[in-house]
């Protein structure tokens, strides 16, 4: 236990690697987490030793990949205090869980003129999906607004739940701007007028601790790679209530209890959302990252890491005209900032030649770009393994890039 920046560093082999003759500085996390040796072998292992289809033999290969598998599962339940192993659902990852949850949950429960209610600063995966049944179902899609520090102006989410809210699905903490929303209120103010939530926990596994059963969250859903997993698997928590009322969302093997021509029933919670052979490698790495992260002290993980972001902050704000984007007073370490001298792009491209990767773009949330007037920003977001000597080689690699243009 305790936090050791050196044995951490020492466990992600990515890290160690030069980029363009720099040592790497890797501060695209929101975008992907590097993975620690730990799960790379677990992957590994299994692949080496222990292939084989989950649920569908007696075989010991079998056996061994099924309690791996079903071993993960109880894992990711202990990790977000959830009840039981029967409200995971394993899923491709948060855009999976949120197109699940619209298919099977929402396409149910919606009528025309009912209304779902979302936020200005989602990312397109907790938008597209809710559209595309608007436009099937004839609801209404209705925005929460932000205001210039990239927070939620809760008076106007209180305005806008009313009694044609049949869902709240909003992001607990946005990978454009860091912004942490203050999610237990929503979900309050959503349950006292009988309206279920899902919560898009994408980016808040890694930044904050997950407790569904405090937050009383009806749904959640997140991404195994952005907290030291693999790509590929996710997860979406339900009450089981809930979920045993839905119909499953897709059709196929594993999902079913019997199978005749005239009529299919369909197997027990989790199993009846995961039709087909499920990534069992992925969903055996998530658990070692979870198994991973339960050796270190999370407390110190989020107080080291709003030490770099205040850092961060701090170093940025000095560099002239630069504007941060997200200034939130309740933030987790995201920066995403403009120059006025030079395109995001062009600042990504300039900053990867002294070995930086940070991301540039709208980073899938085009209405927050909308919002403050630019196309695109950079975004350095910084993982437990960042130190304080890479954000000062971030800020080295801006002032290159703007006497460059300059
Ligand atoms: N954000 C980023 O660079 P998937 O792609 O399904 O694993 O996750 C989608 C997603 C949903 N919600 C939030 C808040 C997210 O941040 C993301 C992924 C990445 O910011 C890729 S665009």
């Amino acid at each position: 236990m305790g936090f050791d920046i050196t044995s951490i560093r020492n466990d992600f082999p990515n890290l160690q690697q030069t980029v363009h003759g720099e040592p790497l500085v890797y501060l695209d996390n929101a975008a992907t987490t590097f993975k620690p040796q730990s799960v790379i072998d677990a992957i590994t292992n299994h692949y080496s030793h222990e292939t084989s289809n989950v649920h569908r033999g007696v075989h010991h290969l079998s056996e061994v990949a099924t309690a791996a598998y079903e071993g993960a599962r109880e894992k990711v339940r202990a990790f977000l205090n959830a009840n039981s192993t029967k409200e995971i659902i394993l899923t491709s990852g948060t855009t999976d869980s949120i197109n699940l949850m619209a298919q099977s949950y929402g396409r149910a429960l919606l009528d025309e003129g009912d209304e779902i209610l979302i936020t200005e600063m989602e990312h397109h995966s907790n938008i597209v999906p809710w559209q595309m049944l608007c436009q099937e179902k004839g609801c209404v899609l209705k925005v929460v607004p932000m205001n210039d520090d990239g927070e939620l102006i809760i008076e106007e989410f209180h305005k806008l739940l009313n009694a044609k809210t049949k869902l709240v699905s909003v992001v607990y903490i946005s990978n454009s701007l860091g912004t942490i929303n203050p999610i237990k209120d929503i979900i309050k103010a959503a349950h006292a007028q009988g309206t279920s939530v899902i919560v898009d926990g994408a980016q808040a596994v890694s930044h904050t601790e997950i407790d569904v059963q405090d937050l009383d969250c009806d749904f959640f859903a997140f991404s195994a790679h952005k907290l030291y997993g693999p790509t590929g698997v996710g997860v979406l928590y339900g009450k089981e209530a809930l979920l045993d009322t839905m119909a499953p969302y897709r059709g196929g093997g594993d999902m079913i209890a019997s199978v005749t021509f005239e009529k299919t029933t369909y197997n027990v919670l989790p199993y009846k959302f995961e039709a087909g052979t499920p990534n069992v490698a992925g969903v055996i790495g998530l658990g070692a990252a979870i198994d991973y992260l339960n050796t270190l002290d999370f407390t110190d993980i989020l107080q080291y890491k709003q030490k770099l972001l205040a850092y961060g902050t701090d170093q940025l704000s000095s560099i002239k005209d630069l504007r941060l984007i997200g200034t939130a007073k309740q933030k987790t370490s995201i920066l995403s900032f403009v120059h006025p001298l030079i395109h995001a792009h062009d600042m990504g491209t300039l900053v990867d030649e002294q070995g930086i990767a940070i991301r540039t773009g709208h980073h899938c949330t085009q209405p927050v770009m909308k919002h403050f007037g630019v196309p695109a920003t950079s975004r350095a977001s910084l993982a437990m393994y960042n130190t304080t000597e890479e954000i000062d080689a971030l800020v080295k690699a801006i002032l290159h890039a703007v006497e460059v243009f300059q």
